[in-house]
């Protein structure tokens, strides 16, 4: 009884380590293409949700990148301006979307110039510890 209740401890424990979010669905995950000079990159997803509780991304980080952080971009006066947020919601069976002109990540530092067709890894932290990786297709500027 005791060694039962035991592994079912260390069970639930190693799926907590895992860290996965398997009810977050990524669609569409890319990083736009960017001169070799270039010291920014942005990046964007859509997140479906299918839990019925929300999912809050509250950091992100990359190999790739000396740092990710979490921007919006706001009109006033007719400029436009990138602003940094703390966190990101995915509401329970709903999505979010990062899209150009919105929110975006914005990727910092870029280790090396990356070409079209490349693949970067970016992990995305979730409120309460757990975290999502996401492969990440590099895509021309114009796309
Ligand atoms: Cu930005």
């Amino acid at each position: 009884m005791f060694l039962n209740s035991l592994s079912m401890l260390t069970a639930g424990a190693l799926l907590a380590g895992c860290g996965r979010a398997p009810a977050l669905e990524i669609d569409d995950a890319w990083v736009r293409s960017a001169p070799p000079s270039a010291t920014v990159q942005a990046g964007y997803f859509t997140l479906h949700n299918r839990a019925a509780s929300d999912f809050t991304i509250v950091g992100a980080y990359s190999n790739a990148f000396g740092s990710v952080e979490m921007h919006e971009t706001v009109t006033s006066d007719g400029v436009s301006r990138m602003r940094r947020i703390e966190r990101l919601v995915v509401p329970g069976g709903g999505s979010l979307e990062l899209a150009p002109g919105g929110r975006h990540l914005m990727l910092i530092d870029p280790q090396r110039p990356y070409a079209p067709g490349d693949r970067l890894e970016i992990v995305l932290e979730l409120d309460g510890g757990a975290n999502q990786a996401i492969s990440f297709e590099v895509r021309p500027a114009a796309y």
